[in-house]
Parts: structure tokens; C-alpha cells; sequence
């Protein structure tokens, strides 16, 4: 009987020390009328799970300045995906049959409103691009880097 109290409790604590070991990062990023990400360089740990909190702090009207957050897999070409996004108006800028390159995205987030999503992090380190695809914003500057880094 103590035998199998002490396995229990050394199993309790080896469980814990695995919830510990798996961290979560949370960033909140404003959306500016300067059409950049506050935060331009995140860095998580490989398979952490990841919040972003976007906030548009603009304004203005959101047909003239909404944001989103758009992550892309490693191999997908920011440029050629913001140019499909353009012409994805009605979906928010956010091109549907483009969404086997995206890693997570918010919704297209007004001037006064913030979108959360969360998601977990690729287990391969290195570059992962985020972007804005409302018209414009990516070829002004609104985009940043996601790195997977093992030393976190
Ligand atoms: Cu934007």
C-alpha cells in the first residue's frame, strides 16, 4: 500500500514538472495608423502554445484602416499570398484558398477592437513571417518575424 502511494506521488510529480516544461507566451500587438506592428520580432520555443492580441488602436473608419495578423508556414511567399488577399475583400482580406500557407490569423480587426488567437507554435525552429493583409499595409512595412527558437 505505501509502495503504491509513493509511485502515485512521484507520478504526480513528474506530471507536473511536464506542465511546467510546456510554457505558453502571450503577446498583445497594436495595429498603428503608421501602418506597423508594434512588435515586429516574437521569438517562442519550439510546440509552445502562442496567444497574439491584436489591437487597433486607430480612428479612423475600418474601410480605411483595419489590420490583421496573418502568420505564414516557412514556405509560402508573403508577396504572392498578399496578392491574392487583395482581391479577398468580402472574406476580410483573407484569401480562403490560400489558407494551407497560413500557420494562424485573426479577424480583420477594426479601429477600437482587438482579436485574440492562439495556436501552438511550429515544432521546427526558425523565420516564420507574420503580415497585415489589408490593401497596401505589407508593401508599407506591416509585417514581422515569429522565431521558433529552441533556447527560447
Ligand atoms: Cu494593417
Amino acid at each position: 500500500m505505501l509502495k503504491k502511494t509513493v509511485l502515485v506521488v512521484a507520478a504526480l510529480v513528474l506530471g507536473l514538472s511536464a506542465v511546467a516544461a510546456q510554457a505558453a507566451a502571450n503577446f498583445t500587438i497594436e495595429g498603428t495608423n503608421a501602418l506597423r506592428f508594434s512588435k515586429e520580432h516574437l521569438t517562442v520555443a519550439p510546440g509552445e502554445k502562442v496567444t497574439i492580441k491584436l489591437v487597433n488602436k486607430s480612428n479612423l473608419p475600418a474601410s480605411a484602416m483595419a489590420h490583421n495578423w496573418i502568420l505564414l508556414k516557412a514556405d509560402a511567399d508573403p508577396d504572392i499570398f498578399d496578392r491574392a488577399a487583395m482581391r479577398a475583400r468580402s472574406d476580410g482580406y483573407f484569401p480562403k484558398a490560400k489558407s494551407d500557407e497560413v500557420i494562424a490569423h485573426t479577424a480583420l480587426v477594426a479601429g477600437g477592437h482587438s482579436d485574440t488567437v492562439t495556436f501552438t507554435a511550429p515544432d521546427k525552429p526558425g523565420d516564420y513571417e507574420y503580415i497585415c493583409s489589408f490593401p497596401g499595409h505589407l508593401a508599407a512595412g506591416m509585417k514581422g518575424v515569429l522565431t521558433v527558437s529552441k533556447s527560447g
